[in-house]
């Protein structure tokens, strides 16, 4: 029996308790770079953890498949399915040793059954619809149980592929009884996903094989809140694919060691290091490294057209990067779409370009993003190609949803140049880092996904 159910029916009564307001690891850490190995909280930026109580020694879950809107970007929001209130859903987080169940109510409007990705489990739990399980239907339960004797980084989807690709995907981390060793101080999960929906609509399609939506934790760069890492710490970063495309996932100014995949851990010896690994779908990549490089470095999908959000192929059906168009009428498409934005008065249809008129279309913006670009332009072959997608006019730095503390102090006019799957990785010097740890705790979000770290880092701000 693990230290972690002992301390639980210790401290709550055998059989006793149910825990309204759980926390994963009850003991506090030891100082900062010591020495002993301890299981850190796994960080799941947007998303946050999965909340449980206690049925005696059982870890009990309630997991909830909804329909719901999310917004993905400034100027974007989508009808995804997804699980208690996010899409991706929360990440579970359990112990090595644990007895977990886990209640599944089925909200949506259609059967569902949920498989736990990478679980040696039983048949009956596998949630295979129809094979190892009656499918649940709308306003039905179904009730899985686990005796959690793996460690890494496994998942939960809709064994229904359509649901999957509307947003029914969730990481499900076993934490190791015997803690890894080196210990990471920092331990984020990272979903990558790709929604395909069309200028004007907010209904994933899910059957289209191109996406124009590419996103991290459910949300598009320059969305995506950065990773906050004190220069210095050691970090592992668990990628998930549970998507129609792979990914090489790339990061800047490190390298790193891949050291788990789906699977689990890695022995040492076969780790091999990198600074970009392809997450193929229905793979993880566990990666760490010592953030040893201060700055603000990019985190993202090295697929060209996953680092850009709908521009690529919206704007009226007619500004395409990948279309057969020629360079003229693509050209004039570019300059009609920025003077009515320009104007606030946009002539092309309603959504989608309203939804732009979040980002900096002023005059003077419009003017930057022009001294930016050569005289002879237009007679250029193929141009133009970023000109238009990335420059002072995508500035989204004044709208709300970029208003965070993770985002204080980067470069102004950062956000022009983060689209698709994108994030940071903010490598900070102490005192920076505690600023801006101060400013996360005194923001006092609700379920903040970053709260284990606020806890932890207390005392130190
Ligand atoms: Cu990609």
């Amino acid at each position: 029996m693990s230290n972690r159910r002992s301390f639980l029916q210790r401290a709550f009564g055998l059989g006793a308790g149910l825990m309204t307001a759980p926390r994963l690891f009850a003991t506090t850490p030891p100082p900062h770079h010591a020495t002993n190995a301890h299981n850190v909280p796994v960080v799941t930026t947007e998303v946050g953890d999965m909340p449980f109580t206690m049925d005696g020694g059982v870890k009990v879950f309630r997991l909830i498949a909804h329909v719901m809107k999310q917004q993905i970007a400034p100027n974007k929001i989508i009808d995804v399915w997804g699980f208690n209130g996010s899409a991706p859903g929360p990440t579970f987080q359990v112990t090595q040793g644990d007895r977990v169940r886990v209640i599944f109510e089925n909200q949506l409007p259609e059967p569902c059954s949920i498989h736990w990705h990478g679980f040696e489990d039983q048949i009956q739990f596998d949630g295979m619809p129809g094979i190892s399980q009656a499918p649940t239907r709308p306003g039905e339960t179904f009730v899985y149980e686990f005796d959690i004797h793996q460690a890494g980084t496994y998942f939960y989807h809709s064994h229904m592929a359509m649901q999957e690709m509307a947003g029914m995907l969730g990481a499900f981390i076993m934490h190791p009884r015997d803690p890894y060793t080196p210990h990471c101080d920092k331990d984020f999960a990272l979903h990558f996903q790709e929604y395909a929906v069309l200028a004007n609509n907010t209904v994933p399609n899910t059957m289209k094989m191109e996406f124009n939506w590419l996103v991290i934790n459910g949300k598009a760069g320059p969305a995506a809140t950065p990773l906050i890492i004190r220069l210095g710490d050691r970090v592992r970063l668990r990628f998930i694919n549970l998507g129609m495309d792979h990914h090489p996932v790339h990061l800047h100014g490190h390298t790193f060691h891949v050291t788990g995949t789906e699977g689990g851990r890695i022995q040492p010896s076969a780790w091999w290091p990198g600074n970009t690994t392809l997450v193929g779908v229905g793979q993880a990549r566990d990666v760490e490294f010592v953030a040893n490089n201060p700055g603000d470095w990019m985190l993202h999908c090295h697929m060209p057209h996953h680092m850009m959000n709908q521009m690529s192929t919206g704007v009226n059906g007619e500004a395409t990067t990948n279309g057969p168009l020629s360079q003229a009428k693509s050209m004039s498409a570019m300059r009609d779409m920025q003077q009515q934005m320009a104007e606030g008065q946009p002539k092309t249809s309603g959504e989608q370009m309203s939804g732009m008129m979040s980002m900096d279309m002023g005059e003077s913006a419009m003017r930057e993003q022009d001294k930016n670009i050569a005289p002879d332009a237009s007679n250029v072959p193929n141009f133009p190609q970023d000109a238009y997608m990335e420059g002072p006019m995508m500035n989204m730095e004044h709208t709300a949803m970029l208003d965070k503390p993770e985002n204080f102090g980067l470069r102004p006019g950062w956000s022009s140049s983060m689209q698709g799957m994108m994030t940071f990785l903010r490598v900070l010097p102490p005192a920076r880092y505690d600023e801006v740890i101060a400013k996360m705790r005194e923001a006092k979000r609700q379920n903040d996904p970053y709260a284990s770290i606020l806890r932890n880092e207390g005392g130190r701000a």
